[in-house]
């Protein structure tokens, strides 16, 4: 069996997708433990809030419970919304009787509005839930209600940790999202108080208390200690509200996966930039096409707005003594040049990710022309002397876009390529969906080329 711990959720769905038991299982995978689930209550709901609460019949959650722990190795699970009394107490008796370390969020109401605790059931949850919890996780409303210490400030938030815990969790942390921000951790065993520092952050919180709360779980689960366990969960949460995404007419669902497809994309931009820049000094003939000012091919993440989200080399590809060399490293923000023209080209048409610029040849375009590949032109004399070489804008790119546009035609051509203007090498540049199929197509640009000069080494345009 893997290594991987697998982690439960006794919580309720929210088909909006924010909260529950998808903003749980959302965040095992982000973190790399198995998510299991066992389904309290669904509930109809969506970012504006919750229209409808339907409860599962207690054989069929024990059900859940049962057929996931009778066959994976669970030590941790984490509870969520659990409505009544009788879910809370059967919860209860599954999680002391099979021995779970429990983290419990103590949901009371959605963060759009919507009650998902009876009022009655308050009891039970303090009574015969928390007694069996190793960490309680109560927002400032749920501590209020749980100790009955109205928390105003961290010193409220204190003594209500400390009073929830007498309930019997060994931990109580009082979360800092309706305070200042910062969460209060309360380890009974050791009376101890620690403050986790925080900061608010912009954007959508909807889903973020059952996220931090199986945050708390995950990390338990892979042996971290609590404070650790409640850093990280801290600082996880203020990613997934900085990446939520505004998908409905409320309250955004945070982010869980946002940091980690950002990452993805880095790599994959830059790995694929790596092996375009190998294709291109390897292929023989290439340095026919290198301009005077050096060459660079630069591909962006699929939610760039930025240089630095473009991946380029940092020194360009140049020759020496004939042969071309990479001189630099490919990174984020590696060129200014090729990377605003691939901003702009995304601007148009977001699938276009890629470019490298060559340099300037009627033989070249005429090989182009001959591959199939679309081209269009600007003017160089047309550009605004002062536009900026360090936004994010080509303005010749732009302009040849909208010349090609007006055609009807796609909507960024293969090729754009420039007259030169007065102390301005003229130049060529290629686009494609990454930098490899860029890098193919000069590739077969520089066979062309070979083979027609081979055959009679001229060409007229
Ligand atoms: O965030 C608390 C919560 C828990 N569980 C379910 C929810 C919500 C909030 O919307 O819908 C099912």
């Amino acid at each position: 069996m893997s290594g991987t711990p697998v982690v439960m959720t006794i919580a309720g769905s929210d088909s909006g997708g924010g909260a529950g038991i998808e903003a749980d299982i959302k965040t095992f995978a982000a973190l790399g433990v198995h998510g299991s689930c066992a389904i309290t209550s669904v509930t109809a709901q969506n970012t504006k809030g919750v229209l409808g609460v339907y409860d599962l019949p207690l054989q069929v959650i024990s059900a859940q419970i049962n057929a996931v722990c009778s066959d994976m190795d669970v030590r941790w699970a984490k509870t969520g919304m659990l409505s009544s009394a009788e879910i809370i107490g059967l919860v209860a008796e599954e999680v002391r009787s099979r021995g779970l370390s429990l983290v419990v969020d103590p949901v009371m109401a959605a963060e759009a509005g919507g009650d998902l605790l009876r009022k009655d059931a308050v009891t039970a949850l303090k009574e015969e839930l928390l007694p069996f919890s190793k960490v309680v996780t109560p927002n400032v409303y749920e501590a209020h209600t749980l100790s009955g210490i109205d928390v105003k400030d961290t010193t409220d938030a204190k003594k209500a940790a400390k009073k929830i815990t007498e309930f019997g969790a060994d931990v109580a942390i009082v979360t800092g999202g309706h305070l200042a921000a910062s969460d209060i951790v309360y380890e009974a065993t050791s009376d101890k108080f620690t403050v986790i520092p925080g900061k608010f952050q912009e954007g959508g919180t909807h889903g973020s208390g059952c996220t931090y709360a199986a945050c708390i779980a995950a990390f338990l689960s892979k042996g971290c200690s609590i404070i650790e366990a409640a850093t990280l969960a801290k600082s996880f949460v203020e990613k997934a509200i900085i990446n939520s995404v505004k998908v409905g007419h409320g309250v955004g669902p945070v982010n869980q996966f946002g940091p980690t497809l950002k990452d993805a994309y880095r790599y994959a931009a830059l790995q694929n930039t790596i092996l375009a820049a190998d294709m291109l000094v390897s292929c023989d003939g290439f340095e026919k096409l290198v301009p005077e000012v050096g060459c660079n091919i630069a591909m962006a993440t699929p939610d760039a707005t930025l240089v630095a989200d473009v991946a380029g080399i940092n020194g360009r590809i140049i020759c020496v003594r004939n042969k071309p060399y990479i001189a630099g490293g490919v990174e984020l923000g590696g060129s200014g040049h090729v990377g605003r023209m691939v901003l702009t080209a995304m601007e148009f048409d977001p699938c276009v990710r890629a470019a490298v610029n060559l340099s300037y040849s009627e033989k070249v375009l005429l090989i182009c022309k001959d591959l199939g590949l679309s081209i269009s032109s600007f003017d160089g004399n047309d550009i605004p002397s002062q536009t900026s070489m360090t936004g994010t804008m080509d303005w010749g790119v732009a302009l040849a876009i909208k010349k090609f546009g007006q055609l009807g035609l796609k909507k960024v051509p293969d090729v754009i390529y420039d007259i030169g203007s007065v102390g301005k090498e003229p130049m060529i540049r290629l686009f494609g969906k990454s930098a490899e199929e860029v890098a193919h197509q000069v590739v077969k640009i520089v066979r062309s080329y070979s083979s027609i000069n081979g055959l009679d080494g001229h060409i007229d345009v």
